[in-house]
């Protein structure tokens, strides 16, 4: 899986909701907010069996109801097209 770089890159992040490029580092992160715990831990379920269908792991953060989550694809060494499509999955569960 290749790294996205330029135009490429720039384009499928813009294309997402709320993602932004992390400081320092190809990677891609966002701040995800939920109702309650319950909430939080029910949406990181429903994304932890996906990311195993996918063999591709979020590093995630969780304090009561807010989940700070990175991806990066560290076989490439940056963002590629997993982490795209493991982002539009986690908007789609928390829409
Ligand atoms: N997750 C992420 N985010 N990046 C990877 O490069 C990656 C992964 N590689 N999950 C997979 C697992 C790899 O380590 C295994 C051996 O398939």
């Amino acid at each position: 899986m290749a790294k996205l770089t330029g135009q490429e890159r720039r384009d499928a992040i813009d294309g997402l909701d709320g993602w932004s490029e992390v400081d320092g580092r190809d990677a891609i992160s966002k701040s995800f907010q939920f109702r309650n715990f319950n909430a939080a831990f029910g949406w990181m379920t429903r994304v932890a069996m996906t990311a195993e269908k996918m063999d591709h792991h979020p590093e995630w953060f969780n304090v009561y109801r807010t989940v700070d989550v990175t991806l990066a694809t560290h076989d490439a060494g940056g963002v590629t097209e997993k982490d795209i499509k493991l982002a539009k999955a986690m908007d789609r569960f928390a829409a």
